[in-house]
C-alpha cells in the first residue's frame, strides 16, 4: 500500500556496520539471491544445484530469499535438506556467505552451520579491491510499503522469532504455507509493487562511503544510476521454468575492475532443461 502522507524514513545504520574484505586471491566472486527454491519447483533447484557444482567463483554471495520459505532449522523437510547437503559440498570448496531475505529470515545458526555458510547483516559493506559494495536484500529499503515494514519490524524481533520457533514443527510448516498462499494471491491482485527508495540508497551509499548498492527482492533486474557516481545494481530472481527462463549470475570479476562496469557482470545461465 502507498501511503504518501506518512514522511517515508531511511532505516538506520547500525554504528558498526558488517565489514567483509575481499581476499587478493579472488578473482571472480558471484552473487544470487531470489532463488525462492522450493520443492514444487524442480527445474529451478536443478539449475542451481549446476551453478553450485560449475561456478569457478573463489566466493559466492547469496543475498536472501535462497528459500521460498524458512520454518525453522529443526526442518525435517527432505527438500531443505537436499539443499543444505548441496551448500555444504560448495562450501568445502569456496566460502558462502549468506544474508536472509523476507522469505528465508528464519534460517539461524544450527542451518548455517550445517550449511558451512557464513552469515552476514544487512547491510554488509563489502570490499572488491578499490570498490566498495553495500550488500542488502532490499526489503527494508522498500519505503513506500509500509505495510510491509510494520510486518518486518514485528517478525525481526528476537521475541516474536522465539515464540515463533516455539512452536510445534507441523504448526510453523502450515503457518509458512498460508503465507506462501497469501503472497501469491498478493501477486495476482497487486502490480504496484514498492521499489527501493533511491534517496534512501544515496544515504545509505554515501553513510558507508560505498558506491555500489547491490540488492535482490524486486525481482526488477537493473543498473540505476543516482548520481555523483553512485549505482544501484538489483539482482535477477530465479525461475528456470518461466517461457524466458530467467537464471542469473552477477559476477565481480577482478580482471574486469578497472572498466566502467567496475568488473560487475551479469552472467545468464543456461537452463538444466532446454525449452521446448
Ligand atoms: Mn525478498
Amino acid at each position: 500500500m502507498h501511503s504518501s502522507s506518512l514522511p517515508l524514513s531511511t532505516p538506520s545504520l547500525p554504528a558498526d556496520v558488517m565489514r567483509v574484505q575481499a581476499q587478493a586471491s579472488w578473482q571472480q566472486v558471484d552473487f544470487i539471491s531470489d532463488l525462492h527454491l522450493d520443492a514444487l519447483e524442480p527445474e529451478t533447484f536443478q539449475a542451481w544445484a549446476q551453478f553450485m557444482t560449475n561456478t569457478q567463483a573463489h566466493a559466492l554471495f547469496i543475498l536472501g530469499d535462497l528459500f521460498e520459505v524458512w520454518v525453522g532449522d529443526d526442518t525435517q523437510d527432505p527438500f531443505a535438506l537436499r539443499c543444505l547437503a548441496l551448500l555444504k559440498e560448495t562450501a568445502q570448496r569456496l566460502p558462502i556467505y549468506f544474508l536472509c531475505g523476507n522469505r528465508d529470515f528464519l534460517l539461524g545458526a544450527q542451518a548455517l552451520q550445517v550449511s558451512g555458510m557464513q552469515a552476514l547483516s544487512d547491510p554488509t559493506i563489502l570490499s572488491l579491491g578499490a570498490l566498495r559494495v553495500l550488500l542488502s536484500h532490499g526489503d527494508s529499503l522498500c519505503l513506500a510499503d509500509q505495510e510491509y515494514l510494520a510486518f518486518r519490524a514485528q517478525v525481526r524481533q528476537p521475541a516474536w522469532q522465539a515464540q515463533f520457533l516455539a512452536q510445534p514443527l507441523a504448526q510453523r510448516q502450515a503457518t509458512g504455507q498460508s503465507m506462501r498462499a497469501q503472497s501469491e494471491a498478493r501477486k495476482r491482485t497487486h502490480t504496484d509493487y514498492a521499489d527501493v527508495d533511491s534517496v534512501a540508497a544515496c544515504q545509505w551509499l554515501k553513510a558507508t562511503q560505498c558506491q555500489v548498492l547491490l540488492h535482490g527482492h524486486t525481482h526488477r533486474p537493473a543498473v540505476h544510476d543516482l548520481g555523483e557516481g553512485l549505482q544501484r545494481w538489483v539482482l535477477s530472481d530465479w525461475h528456470a521454468s518461466d517461457i524466458a527462463p530467467r537464471l542469473q549470475v552477477l559476477s565481480w570479476l577482478r580482471e574486469q575492475a578497472g572498466n566502467p562496469n567496475r568488473g560487475l557482470v551479469r552472467r545468464p545461465l543456461h537452463s538444466a532443461t532446454p525449452p521446448n
